[in-house]
């Protein structure tokens, strides 16, 4: 039995950002050793099914893969404390995750593998040594960075796309640097699962990685202070000088976080049609059975979904992670007064968001055993 948590986790891994900031934040205790590590394989690997990370071990032996699994484990026994309970904000923060966690794997992935000259040394020192000393090391992180180089180009970062991968991400930046004068969180003064979400993308590649960190701390300083500040225990907000210490009162949703997501909406909306269209109509003629895995490795890959995104179209992987996780957006918004519906309606609609309500696949997804897997046709 180990005395605290153990997070197997990588620096340069950009789920691991996620899960990581959440022990953090939370001062919940952990030591985070790599998937490379010989346990990994040896003790996690038989529970956790898929070689992923951020994969955590609990003191009592429990082994929980997946980033979302890892926070609903403690938001569970808690009571959700990191999910607002306004309506407005409870929806956009659960959005904040699909989009954090699925959306911004195209500027990522572009700022990642396209600037060679600047990320080189730095992503392949971090490739090379998630490897143990063994004579294949070097063949080892060699493949896993030509895996990881061609799923760019899977996620819709194409020569033609590349311009428009850019300006998309730096209005983002430029959307959230403008929020990030207000508050230090999205929703006020302490985070939520949206930041945990959000920060998936935003540190281990945008903003740490040499090129695009650059970016971040040139253009958007105060976007690159939250990154910073989501991996601190303390509030670590100096430069806010009448601070508060809950998430904005009234179920506030300021002007500028509808302006972050106008930005994001501009993508996110017409991919994610374009993947539902293509994962239902491998459903149609696949009809896996119930329990058949969903995500990762072990799934079969629907196909590639095309959409127009300013005039410009694009080809990306139809993911069914991001509808996994919409899900939970889905439901939350069901279970509101018809009130508080038309509410979030009425915002999402001014984020440019509101269709992501009916983007559904006609089979839900579920987990078992640490695997997320096509649930029973209803
Ligand atoms: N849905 C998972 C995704 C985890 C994931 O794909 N992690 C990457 C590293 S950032 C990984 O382990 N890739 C190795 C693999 O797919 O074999 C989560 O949110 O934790």
């Amino acid at each position: 039995m180990t005395q605290v948590y153990r997070l197997y986790a990588m620096p340069h891994s950009l789920y691991s950002g996620r899960a990581r900031s959440y022990l953090i934040k939370n001062a919940i205790g952990f030591q985070e050793f790599s998937s490379g590590h010989e346990s990994f394989k040896r003790d996690v690997l038989p529970d956790s099914k898929l070689p992923t990370i951020p994969t955590l071990v609990t003191p009592a032996g429990e082994v929980i893969r997946d980033g979302a699994a890892i926070i609903s484990h403690f938001e569970e026994n808690r009571g959700w404390p990191s999910l607002p309970e306004g309506p407005r904000q409870r929806i956009l923060s659960l959005l904040f995750d699909v989009i954090g966690t699925d959306g911004l794997l195209r500027p990522a992935m572009h700022y990642r593998w396209n600037f060679p000259e600047s990320n080189q040394h730095f992503v392949g020192f971090h490739f090379f040594h998630s490897q143990r000393d063994m004579p294949e090391r070097r063949e080892k992180s060699d493949h896993m960075m030509g895996r990881m180089r061609h799923a760019a180009e899977a996620f819709g970062v194409t020569e033609e796309s590349q311009s428009l991968v850019e300006s998309l991400y730096q209005n983002f930046l430029e959307a959230l640097n403008r929020h990030f004068e207000h508050v230090p969180y999205l929703f006020g003064w302490r985070p939520s699962i949206g930041d945990y979400g959000l920060l998936a993308p935003l540190y281990a590649h945008l903003g740490r990685d040499p090129h695009p960190a650059r970016i971040m701390l040139q253009r958007a300083p105060r976007v690159y202070r939250w990154v910073e500040r989501m991996n601190r225990l303390d509030h670590d907000m100096p430069e806010y000088f009448e601070p508060g210490s809950d998430f904005l009162e009234n179920d506030a949703i300021p002007e500028t976080l509808i302006n972050v997501l106008q930005t994001l909406a501009v993508d996110f909306v017409p991919e994610t049609e374009a993947a539902a269209t293509v994962i239902n109509a491998w459903l149609d003629s696949n009809q896996p059975a119930s329990g058949v895995a969903a995500i990762g490795r072990l799934a079969e890959a629907p196909g590639m979904a095309e959409f127009v995104v300013r005039d410009r179209t694009m080809t990306a992987l139809a993911q069914p992670h991001r509808f996994f996780l919409l899900q939970r957006v889905q439901a939350n918004y069901e279970a509101l007064t018809v009130g508080d519906q038309s509410a979030v309606q009425g915002l999402l609609s001014e984020c440019g968001l509101l269709p992501v309500l009916d983007f559904r696949l006609s089979r839900a997804i579920c987990r078992q055993g640490n695997l997320e897997v096509w649930d029973a046709v209803l």
